[in-house]
């Protein structure tokens, strides 16, 4: 452990669905597992998010009819992306790559459980409102900075990096171990928000 008790990595949703040959695969999504793995023994918290949707979620274009994946739809919290389905609880989908190693985590937190409610961030549901409980876990520690990795970079490691930020952690962003979804120039709106919310690119 090289890093301060105060840092903790945060590993966003590295999971067969967002990798090659899943349901919302990244393009090179796969890439990224070695070099996380090489960065958990340097951290002294280790915490993995895991989109963990039940079947028939309402972010599912399948559940909208008429609708299909990457269309927008206006949701009572806001407009929402409708995707494939993905990551449906206990499936291989869901499951965390099978390279990403698992041991060194202190804690799962899963997200994207509300049927009416999807969940791009570790800390916040959609609603901007209904905690996941990552914030007190991470201040019952005593963390003060956090450094996020995983997927999708412009979705759930943007959405989590923003509101780590804004809750007052010291946040970094290492971009070389993300990989984006990139729909209509996603990657460079999330990187400027990024930017403008105080999060470290690296
Ligand atoms: C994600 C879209 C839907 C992500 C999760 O992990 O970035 N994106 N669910
Ligand atoms: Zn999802």
């Amino acid at each position: 452990m090289t890093r301060p008790q105060t840092n903790a990595l945060i590993v966003i949703d590295v999971q067969n669905g967002f990798c090659p040959g899943g349901n919302l695969a990244v393009p090179g999504g796969d890439e990224i597992v070695a070099g996380i793995n090489a960065l958990m023994p340097s951290f002294a918290h280790v915490i993995l998010t895991q989109d963990w949707h039940p079947a028939g979620h309402s972010s599912f274009a399948s559940s909208h009819p008429g609708k299909t994946p990457y269309d927008v739809t206006e949701m009572p919290y806001g407009p929402q992306v409708l995707w494939p389905d993905h990551c449906v609880q206990g499936t291989e989908d869901a499951a965390f790559h099978p390279d990403l190693v698992t041991d060194p985590a202190r804690a799962v937190i899963r997200k994207g459980m509300n049927p009416a409610v999807d969940s791009y961030s570790a800390f916040f549901e959609n609603d901007r409102l209904t905690p996941t409980g990552l914030e007190g876990l991470l201040r019952t520690l005593g963390v003060e900075a956090v450094t996020l990795v995983g997927l999708a970079t412009d979705f759930c490691v943007t959405y989590s990096a923003l509101d780590a930020a804004r809750l007052g952690f010291r946040t970094t962003v290492i971009e070389s171990l993300t990989r984006a979804i990139d729909l209509d120039g996603s990657l460079a709106a999330a990187r400027d928000q990024m930017r403008e919310g105080g999060v470290g690119l690296e």
